[in-house]
């Protein structure tokens, strides 16, 4: 039996949170689940290990009866609480909550009601009035529905960069460990760090092609193969998303590397620049045109040799997407992109106060670790009650808290420096919630949209604008309100919001959570090229969140955004006498 993997128990977790709300139980027993569920998903440990040294109870919220389940899950591959509550529902019921906005109550009414026990059934029923009929739906829920169908079957179709990179991260150590291997590297989307990703491709290099196929037949990601032959494997990945390894000779490494990188509209490009110079580029190589055919192979066995050949400088994959690259690689005008390690602190980030899982202390020995020089707590704003948000009292409270927290770093000597935001809800009227009162206490302010949410783009935009003008924010909070593959971006028109910020100094965010990345790649370039200051932050609402900034610092990349762009690549210094200035 394959091995029961972390992801695979949190969505174990998570199955017993959506039954349990099925059957309409105790929200307070459904929290436990997801809760459990959550930290598991992110979790550095293995908890099959914890589970056979006997600790699994070590792993916060997993109390005696959770750790039982997952013992015996993790021993058995099944759990017959969860088999006993799923045989009450048809599949199809609980495919339903799969659908963004279609929650547990309404999946249980359309089943009792309408007896409706598909995906599709439901779609039928939306459209043809039955759904609309409802008591307590309506004509407009019922539209909702039907378009947060078509969200959910795009969903199906894609995955979040952050479901896919880890996985395709361990198949290529694995694969570079096999004595057989002499190259892999990941291509496609991936490569790219596109913000989703259809399928995953796998390259490697090898005399031995079929034995490296079969080898990756058999890692344990791949929870089914589809198809094995001498020099190709397809399989899925545990979530149904499709894996192609190739393997090819080493000569030609380097040509397969670009042409399965992608993207296609860039390859376009990149071949009508190589007709234009008399060759031809395909996964084997370059060649010269000879007498209208293939002849001579100039280049292929390293990508930075095939980009050569036709006259370029190496360009980064995130780069890849003909949206300028080749004419700026052409020109030596490339830019030199942010990395990683240039994020110097992460400014958004929850706690306790609010609707984060840790207290600030936590938070800050984690980033400490990770290498910053400074963060920022950001909790939410008093009239934001669906996330905690804080009263008056508790954000002094927090003031107190976090002058303590940095009075005990510097007294072990450690340079980290805490300082204290708020992310305050901009309001339907375009106010930003932070009170009077308090609003000193604060080095800075990111401002939000977070409920309220209107159709009418102008309406939105006025909002947005207001609190922008009003110089009580700093920051522009995940400006444009997207979810990936659940929510569509609120109609914002938003080149008025990038010059309005351009001219207040306001920054704009690139939140990081990897089902935001927000504002997005081509968002963050605009926001650039009209003068825009960005920050890259994780939003973290648990300490597992705080490494997503790389999804964030991927956004800018694919947005051309070198690091002096970003306000968090500053030094401290640098930072506060910018914030000083705004105050
Ligand atoms: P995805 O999987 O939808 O997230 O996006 P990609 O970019 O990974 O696309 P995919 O998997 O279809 O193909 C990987 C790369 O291989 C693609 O970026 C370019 C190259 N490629 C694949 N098929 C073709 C093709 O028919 N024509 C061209 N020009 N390139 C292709
Ligand atoms: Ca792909
Ligand atoms: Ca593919
Ligand atoms: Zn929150």
């Amino acid at each position: 039996m394959k091995r029961v993997s972390n992801a695979q128990i949190a969505d174990m977790l998570d199955q017993i949170g959506d039954l349990l709300e099925l059957e309409n139980e105790d929200p307070f027993r459904v929290r436990t689940y997801r809760r459990a569920a959550e930290t598991i998903r992110a979790y550095p440990e293995d908890l099959a290990d914890l589970h056979a040294k006997g600790k699994l109870t070590s792993v916060p919220g997993i109390g005696k009866s959770l750790a039982e389940k997952i013992g015996e899950y993790v021993e058995k591959g099944r759990l017959a609480y969860l088999e006993d509550l799923r045989s009450r529902y048809p599949d199809g019921v609980l495919e339903m909550l799969k659908i963004p906005g279609f929650g547990p109550r309404s999946a249980a009414r359309v089943y009792r009601e309408l007896n409706v026990t598909t995906v599709d059934e439901l779609e039928a029923a939306a459209k043809d009035g039955r759904l609309a009929a409802l008591p307590g739906f309506g004509a407009k829920s019922a539209e909702k529905v039907l378009h947060n169908i078509a969200l959910y079957r795009q969903a199906t179709e894609r995955a979040l960069l952050a479901e896919i990179l880890p996985v395709a991260q361990s198949l290529v150590e694995k694969l570079r460990a096999l004595p057989e291997v002499i190259e892999a590297e990941m291509a496609g989307s991936a490569r790219r760090r596109r913000e989703t990703v259809g399928d995953l491709d796998i390259l490697a290099t090898s005399r031995a092609p079929a034995k490296v196929c079969q080898a990756f037949a058999r890692f344990e990601e791949l929870v089914e193969v589809i198809a094995a032959g001498e020099t190709k494997v397809s399989g899925r990945l545990a979530g149904g998303r499709q894996v192609d390894l190739r393997v090819v000779p080493r000569e030609s490494y380097g040509a397969a590397l670009q042409y399965f990188t992608g993207s296609q509209q860039h390859n376009i490009a990149i071949r009508a620049r190589a007709q234009r110079m008399g060759l031809t580029v395909n996964e084997y190589g370059v060649f010269k045109v000879q007498d209208g055919k293939q002849g001579e192979k100039i280049a292929g066995e390293t990508e930075e040799e095939v980009y050569e050949a036709l006259g370029l400088p190496w360009i980064e994959p995130e780069l890849r997407e003909a949206r300028g690259e080749i004419e700026a690689a052409e020109k030596g005008d490339l830019p030199k992109l942010i990395r990683l390690q240039d994020i110097k602190g992460d400014l958004q980030m929850h706690t306790r106060y609010s609707d984060g899982h840790q207290s600030v202390a936590e938070m800050a020995e984690v980033c400490l670790r990770l290498g910053y020089s400074y963060i920022g707590i950001t909790d939410h704003s008093p009239s934001l009650a669906v996330a905690h948000g804080m009263s008056v009292d508790n954000i002094m409270r927090q003031h107190e808290e976090i002058q303590a927290v940095n009075e005990e770093l510097k007294r072990r000597g450690v340079k980290l420096t805490v300082l204290h935001g708020m992310e305050a809800d901009i309001l339907t009227d375009g106010s930003v919630d932070v009170p009077d009162q308090v609003y000193d206490l604060f080095d800075y302010v990111i401002g939000s949209v977070h409920q309220g949410f209107s159709p009418d783009a102008d309406r939105m935009t006025t909002r947005v604008l207001r609190a922008v003008e009003s110089g009580k924010i700093d920051f522009l909070g995940h400006p444009t309100g997207r979810v990936l593959l659940e929510r569509e971006a609120y109609g914002l028109h938003l080149d008025e919001v990038i010059a309005a910020c351009a001219k207040h100094g306001v920054a704009m965010e690139i939140n990081a959570f990897p089902n935001r990345l927000d504002l997005s790649d081509v968002n963050a370039r605009r926001a650039r090229d009209h003068g825009c200051l960005l920050t890259i932050n994780t939003d973290s609402h648990d300490l597992a969140h705080l490494q997503f900034m790389q999804y964030g610092v991927y956004t800018a990349r694919r947005g051309w955004i070198k690091a002096a762009d970003v306000i968090n690549t500053w030094s401290l210094t640098k930072l506060k006498a910018w914030l000083r200035k705004r105050r």
